[in-house]
């Protein structure tokens, strides 16, 4: 099941939402900067751990003081011509965080739409590979039952709105 929904991913009761990080994960500016700030001082701590992550990939971690029970940090690719792998590697974000949500049996999800800010990704594309790999993940795997894509923007609410056809 896909829901839409509009506002801060931070204030969202689930088993986990999404960071749309950067290769350090020691936080940033964004949806990154609202997860860290709402969940407080210990997320950062956890996440120094990995020592990064790559671009495409993805890592779990505890939600802390926010809402949710755990934050799936991943890292978006930053768009520079659409000739550089950005569609493969924004599909691979979405990829591997449906993928830790399927290992730690996780009912609901939350995404933000991961590398539409500070990294450029337009908007539309982004939206469609958004929604092409969850509905494939869906397809096939029991788990997340529940999958909420969250707009912050009027731009993102409209496209998914109707790409969603909700
Ligand atoms: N809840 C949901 N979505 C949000 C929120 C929020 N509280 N705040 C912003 N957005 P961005 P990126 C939307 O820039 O493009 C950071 O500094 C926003 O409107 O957060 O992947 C990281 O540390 C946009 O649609 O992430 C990286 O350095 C979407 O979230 C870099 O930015 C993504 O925007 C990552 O850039």
């Amino acid at each position: 099941m896909i829901e839409l929904l509009k506002g801060d991913i931070t204030t969202l009761e689930v088993d986990a939402i999404v960071n749309a990080a950067n290769t350090s994960l020691l936080g940033g500016g964004g949806v990154d900067g609202a997860i860290h700030k709402a969940a407080g001082p210990e997320l950062l701590m956890e996440c120094r751990q990995f020592k990064g992550c790559p671009t495409g990939m993805a890592k779990i971690t505890q939600g802390y003081r926010l809402p949710a029970k755990f934050v799936i940090h991943t890292v978006g690719p930053v768009w520079r011509d659409g000739k550089s792998q950005e569609p493969e590697l924004l599909e691979s974000c979405y990829k591997a965080s449906l993928q830790l949500a399927l290992d730690f049996k996780f009912q609901s999800i939350a995404f933000p739409s991961i590398s539409t800010g500070a990294y450029g990704f337009p908007k539309e594309i982004a939206a469609e590979i958004a929604i092409s790999a969850v509905k494939a993940h869906l397809d096939k795997y029991a788990n997340p039952s529940q999958v909420f894509f969250v707009a912050f923007d009027d731009d993102n609410y409209k496209l998914y709105k109707q790409k969603l056809h909700i």
